[in-house]
């Protein structure tokens, strides 16, 4: 008996530690229990979509694992709905490169769309992000629908900063302050990795990296 209720809060405890977009917002209200399904279980696009920068954005997310990989793809369609709206001719159609990071906390990272180069992303187009993540138990995935806009800038008040946290599965790792820069983040921005293998895997890839 002990040791079922041992190994139930184990589950629990490893469930909750996975990842979370805090910003854009996300389709619906994080169930970590089905974050491993396309976008965290949400399959319908919103109907308040995000307005979002066309150039110069950022996203957010706060990862309760270490040692994990997360980047971005983006589909143009009104209303995708599965894993293959986000590819063209069977190629995924990366938003962000895929970035690793050796610990859990929240990290910001640059999000310019116009630079992604993906036709059909340009003023005035909605669009969806959807963020992979893989943390050490499998890909996870989060949405947010967005309406894209070439005169828009992100209001002060969503917060742009990197906070490393204490990892949750022993170890060393310590917290460190916040970092009141987006630029001092510990989360490589995606160019700076752009020679690295990990940019252009799709989700099996990703998944064999962590193995
Ligand atoms: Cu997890």
């Amino acid at each position: 008996m002990k040791f079922s209720l041992f190994t139930a809060l184990a589950l629990v405890g490893s469930a909750n530690a996975h990842f979370r977009l805090l910003f854009p917002e996300p389709r619906g209200q994080f169930v970590a229990d089905n974050e491993p399904q396309y976008c965290g279980g949400y399959t319908q696009v919103t109907q308040n979509r995000t307005t979002f920068p066309l150039s110069g954005g950022f996203f957010t997310i706060k990862s309760g694992h270490p040692d994990f990989t997360a980047g971005v793809i983006i589909s143009t369609l009104q209303n995708p709905i599965s894993f293959d709206n986000f590819t063209v001719n069977g190629k995924q159609q990366i938003a962000s490169a895929y970035a690793k990071n050796a610990n859990a906390g929240t990290f910001c990272l640059p999000l310019d769309l116009a630079a992604s180069g993906v036709a059909g992303v340009k003023d005035g187009a909605n669009v969806t992000i959807q963020i992979v993540y893989a943390g050490g138990d499998g890909n996870l995935y989060q949405c947010a629908d967005l309406t894209l806009s070439s005169n828009f800038t992100i209001p002060n008040n969503v917060t742009c900063h990197n906070e490393t946290a204490e990892a949750h599965h022993g170890g060393s790792e310590t917290s460190s302050g916040a970092s009141p820069s987006p630029t001092n983040g510990a989360l490589s921005p995606a160019h700076a990795i752009a020679g690295y293998s990990a940019v252009l895997l799709g989700f099996v890839g990703v998944a064999a990296l962590l193995v």
